[in-house]
């Protein structure tokens, strides 16, 4: 399957984009569902030495989560521990379908209006035409798995911009 090019994102046919050009510029975080948060927590910081930087509660999404920090700078990426807030949700409906595990991977990207316009245009469907509020601070908008090879995918646009790309 080939993609038109995003409007103005004038491309030589068979010529790679620059990293610069790229709508992803990163991998933000995966997101992961488990039945139980403490518990998943506890085992990830048991056997991966990773802490939690956040602990959230997002309604609008239906989950209670945790931001486990990998890295350190531009670099950092994270892990999201998703725990559904009741079974009619997102993940709620995930788990009572493939149980726990993978639920969606975030990537970054610089401006998360431009990339929302791009990705659209381009026919894959928009779960969130306008960015929400999500972990963090961070501005982020999902794109429909049965248009991305069943892979739930999530733009995150960063609250604090690092000094460096986003
Ligand atoms: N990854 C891949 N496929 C998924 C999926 C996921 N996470 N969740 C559901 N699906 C698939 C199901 O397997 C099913 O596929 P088939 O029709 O081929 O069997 C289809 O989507 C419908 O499943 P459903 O249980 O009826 O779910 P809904 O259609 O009600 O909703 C989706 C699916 C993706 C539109 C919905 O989960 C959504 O809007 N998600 C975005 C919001 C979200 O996930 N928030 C939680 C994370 C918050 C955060 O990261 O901050
Ligand atoms: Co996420």
């Amino acid at each position: 399957m080939t993609f038109p090019a995003a409007p103005g994102a004038a491309r030589q046919p068979g010529t790679a984009r620059t990293r610069e050009a790229a709508v992803l510029n990163r991998i933000d975080h995966v997101g992961i569902a488990c039945h139980d948060l403490e518990t998943a927590i506890a085992r990830y910081e048991s056997v991966f030495d990773v802490t939690v930087a956040s602990r959230e509660i997002h309604e609008d999404q239906g989950v209670r989560e945790a931001m486990l920090r990998l890295g350190e700078g531009p670099g950092t990426s994270w892990i999201q521990l998703l725990e559904p807030t009741g079974p009619d949700t997102p993940v709620g409906k995930f788990l009572a379908r493939r149980g726990p595990g993978i639920h969606h991977v975030g990537y970054r990207v610089a401006n998360i209006t431009a990339a929302l316009a791009a990705i659209g245009a381009r026919g894959v469907r928009l779960l969130d035409q306008r960015p929400r509020h999500g972990s963090m601070g961070a501005s982020i908008a999902f794109l429909h798995p049965a248009d991305l090879g069943g892979v739930l995918t999530e733009l995150v646009q960063a609250a604090l911009p690092f000094t460096g790309p986003a």
